[in-house]
This record gives structure tokens, sequence and C-alpha cells, in this order.
């Protein structure tokens, strides 16, 4: 049983910790995901612990690339199977996209651990395993350059949350689009991505398959132009000016 009451002022915050906690308990979650999930709560405390403006936009074009893309991959790591299983599984089968297991601190018991937890959840197919079909991505030092010829190798839109920065522009160079949840607006992998939410996965990832759901009804036209229209580098400037405006409304400077 929790130890937190609901009434805590901090209580969301603390149930998301506990999801990390449980999940390191399971052997999903690597040691350094926990510190991970804390440098990712001092942004979120920054943003206000809320979905803005900018991440709402990013979310609307997220959708459309996903809807618009003939091979998406969605790559898992501990963090994300720890904190939303059930939401990624069903933005997969909404969007058609295919589900694979790629760590940065590459454990093959942990990795195991979290195949199990997605087909409990009710993945069907979770690449990332197999030997027969792996491929190696170039530019890339850590683990994270072994993936499945059939999954992220051969995707064109990779959704990556939580990634520790030296994927993405690997998977740019390989031609891919990338989408990625990272509450830091300025980190690498925020920097470097195609399509950047500023946002705790946790509060996005249900509004990213909200927003698939709208959208699934428009025609190819309508999606592309929702992405011409999109720029990431100004959406990331536009979440820096939120969080600007959080601190100054927060010390009543405003
Ligand atoms: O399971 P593994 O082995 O693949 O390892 C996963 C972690 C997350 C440990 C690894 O990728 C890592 O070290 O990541 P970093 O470099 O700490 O980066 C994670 C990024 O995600 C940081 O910019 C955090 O601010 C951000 N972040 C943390 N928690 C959340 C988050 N973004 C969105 N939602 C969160 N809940």
């Amino acid at each position: 049983m929790s130890l937190i009451p609901k009434s805590h002022p901090r209580a969301k915050s603390l149930f998301i910790r506990e999801k990390l906690v449980t999940g390191f308990d399971r052997g999903l979650v690597a040691k350094e995901g926990l510190l991970a999930q804390g440098r990712g709560e001092a942004f979120d405390y920054l943003l206000g612990e809320k979905t803005g403006k900018s991440a709402k936009l990013a979310l609307k074009a997220a959708a459309a690339q996903i809807l618009l893309a003939r091979s998406p991959v969605i790559s898992v790591n501990g963090n994300t199977a720890a904190l939303c299983p059930k939401e990624i599984i069903r933005l997969a089968r909404l969007t058609g996209s295919k589900i694979e297991v790629n760590l940065f601190y590459a454990n093959e018991k942990r990795k195991k651990a979290i195949v199990s937890v997605l087909k409990k959840n009710g993945a069907k197919e979770v690449l990332g395993t197999k030997t027969s079909s792996k491929a190696t991505l170039s530019g890339i030092d850590s683990a994270r350059r072994i993936v499945d010829k059939n999954g992220i190798f051969s995707a064109d839109v990779v959704i990556v949350p939580l990634e520790d920065g030296d994927r993405t522009m690997a998977l740019r160079k390989a031609g891919k689009v990338v989408i990625t949840f990272d509450l830091n607006p300025l980190s690498r992998t925020a920097q470097t991505a195609n399509i950047t939410i500023v946002d705790n996965v946790t509060r996005a990832i249900d509004l990213l398959i909200e927003n698939c759901k709208k959208l699934s009804k428009k025609n190819e036209s309508s999606l592309n132009r929702i992405l011409q229209n999109f720029d990431n580098k100004k959406n990331l400037s536009d979440n820096v000016k939120e969080i600007k405006n959080n601190l100054m409304r927060r010390l009543k400077i405003a």
C-alpha cells in the first residue's frame, strides 16, 4: 500500500516517483533511470507541472507525423516501461506502430523484464531481443546502436521518449524522423529531434493518443499542412519562454 496520502500537496509527483521505484524493484528501471526522473522532475517543476501551449502544438505535429509514417516504431526504455506501459501499447495499436526495446544501460535480464511487462499489458510483438534480426546503427558508440532490422533500423519515424542524447543524431543521419518526449528543452535530444514534446511523458502520452484519434479522420494533405506549419526550434524557444513566464508568475514579478 502506498504511504503517500492523496491529500499531499505534491501527491501527483510523488506517485510518479513511486512508479519508477516500483519499476526499479521489478527489474525494469536502471539505477540511473531514477536519477533521470529526478532531472525530469526539476524541469517539470519549472514548467508548472502542466502541458503548455507549445507542448500542445508539438503533440499535434507528432500525431500528424506518426499518422503519415510508413513504418513508425516506438522505442521503449526502462523508465517508459515503468511509467506508461499501457499507453505505449494503446498508441502502437492505434497508429500501427511497432514496439522495440532499446536500452542505454543494456542488460539482457532487464530487457526480458520489460518485454514481459509490455506483453502482460497486451503487446503482441516486442522487437529488440532477437539476435537473428540484429542490425547496427552507425555513428553511435553506446549499446543503443544495436537495433532490430525489422524495427528501428527500417523505420521512417522513431518515437524516443526520455532519450539520453547520443542516438537522436545517429537516427537523423540515418534518414529517420525523430519524435521525443523530453522535459528538458535544452537537452541534446530535445535540440536534435524533429519534434520535441517538452512535457512529462506521463501526462503527454495520453494527449498524443487523443491527437492521433482526432487527426486520423484528416486526409494526407491536412496532416502535411500541420507538419509544414510546425517549427521545432521556434517551439523549443517558446517553451523556454513559458518556463520563464511561469517563474515570473510564481515570484509575482510579472
Ligand atoms: O532504460 P535505459 O537503460 O535505456 O536508460 C534510460 C535512461 C532514462 C536512464 C537514459 O536514457 C538516461 O540516462 O537518460 P538521461 O540522459 O538522464 O535523459 C533523460 C531525459 O529525459 C532528461 O532530459 C530528463 O529531463 C527527461 N525526463 C526524465 N523524466 C521524464 C523526462 N521527460 C519526460 N517525462 C519524464 N517523466
